[in-house]
């Protein structure tokens, strides 16, 4: 493309520090270095990790540009790049897979030591692609979407087929791979089993559709807010509760309902109260409970170690636990054969400069997830 190996200006969504709005204006974009890749985005969703950081939740520095779950069109590769070329379809990859750290090179493990986890906010040299009123401004998660172009490391990026629609796969980008493959890769759900899931928003939704996938019998969705209710019960929970209803604690609720506990409980909120609650909802011996929701960096939990001695297990994970470049190319052909549903996820689709709105619809719980198009 003509923009090769130019700086390219362009709008993105600055944030310039904790509980300040997004700020649209324009950016320029550096081309990229050996190993790296440009992206035009074409598609990008809000997920409430991103809320976390405007909120001083997650660890961050500032300026920033956030934004984590996206498809786009590369524009131009720098030197030595081989996984893709300009002109194909892509999906930014949050986290990376290097195919050389011990955790890349372990059958099991996906947390690739390239992942930016605790918020370095800088490329593989140590320094940003990004300018903003003639200051750097730095990345999140290695990835940036927020922005019209975008530059990753070739590690973190995924070639995925040419019809694939961005306005719907960016969401295997982050929420729907998230969610489902917590259920059906981390917690390995088992078909006949009794599944809580706590929190329904786009994630939490993505649990119950890999815990139905799976097979579960039973899918209790818990919320505080009930006008998530009707979409987890479309996607496949039996049943919901919300916490506020009763005096009981949530968990002996549940452990009530259940017979004893469930045989997999899922936190997909990102509060410690609700982690503690997630587990202790789980079967006092054979259970297992995963952490999804991101916990806020600065605290620290406090539970009763007994919940663990007497048998559950507890678990977490980070993208669903999937390997990110090998699996989202096999994510989106599964969405191509209608494997899965992404449509019921997505409740808003908003021009790019109207994010700020996209923002607040998510803290005021109306939205599941909205799509910015660029
Ligand atoms: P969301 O805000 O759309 O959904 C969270 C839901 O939790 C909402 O429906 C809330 O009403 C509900 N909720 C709030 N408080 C409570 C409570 N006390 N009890 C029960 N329900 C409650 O967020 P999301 O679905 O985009 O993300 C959920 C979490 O997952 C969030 O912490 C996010 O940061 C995390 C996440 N983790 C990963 C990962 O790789 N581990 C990836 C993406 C998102
Ligand atoms: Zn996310």
């Amino acid at each position: 493309m003509a923009t090769a190996g130019k700086v390219i200006r362009c709008r993105a969504a600055v944030l310039w520090g904790p509980n300040q709005p997004l700020s649209v204006e324009e950016v320029e974009v550096a081309p990229p270095k050996e190993k790296e890749v440009r992206i035009k985005i074409l598609a990008a969703g809000i997920c409430r990790s991103d809320d976390h950081v405007i909120k001083g939740a997650m660890a961050s520095k500032y300026p920033v540009i956030l934004g984590h779950e996206a498809a786009g069109v590369v524009e131009s590769v720098g030197e030595g790049v081989t996984i893709v070329k300009p002109g194909d379809k892509v999906i930014p990859l949050f986290l990376p897979q290097c195919r050389k750290c011990s955790t890349c090179l372990s059958p099991e493990g996906n947390l690739c030591i390239l992942s930016d986890v605790t918020g370095r906010g800088v490329l593989g040299d140590g320094s940003t692609r990004f300018r903003c009123r003639g200051q750097p401004v730095y990345h999140f998660m290695g990835i940036s979407t927020f922005s019209e172009f975008t530059v990753v490391g070739e590690s973190a990026v995924a070639p995925i087929q040419a019809a694939a629609p961005p306005e719907k796969v960016c969401l295997i980008g982050c929420g729907f791979s998230t969610g489902y493959g917590a259920a059906v890769k981390t917690g390995k759900v088992t078909p006949g089993s009794t599944c809580i899931v706590f929190g329904l928003g786009g994630v939490g939704l993505a649990v119950i559709m890999g815990c139905k996938a799976a097979g579960a019998a039973r899918i209790i969705g818990v919320d505080i807010n009930k006008d998530k209710f009707a979409k987890a019960m479309a996607v496949g929970a039996t049943e919901c509760l919300s916490p506020l209803d009763s005096q009981q604690p949530v968990s002996e609720v549940l452990s009530e309902r259940t017979g004893g506990g469930a045989d997999f409980t899922f936190e997909v909120v990102g509060r410690l109260d609700t982690m503690v609650d997630a587990l202790a909802s789980c079967h006092m011996n054979y259970g297992c409970s995963v952490m999804v929701g991101a916990p806020p960096s600065t605290q620290k939990l406090s539970f009763d170690p007994m919940m663990l001695l007497t048998g559950r297990t507890w678990k977490g994970c980070v993208f669903g636990g999937w390997k990110s470049q090998d699996d989202v190319p096999k994510l989106v052909t599964d969405f191509m054969a209608k494997k899965f549903d992404l449509d019921t996820l997505i409740t808003h689709i908003l021009p790019f400069e109207k994010i700020q709105e996209g923002f607040e619809l998510l803290t005021s719980g109306q939205s599941i997830r909205t799509v910015l198009t660029f």
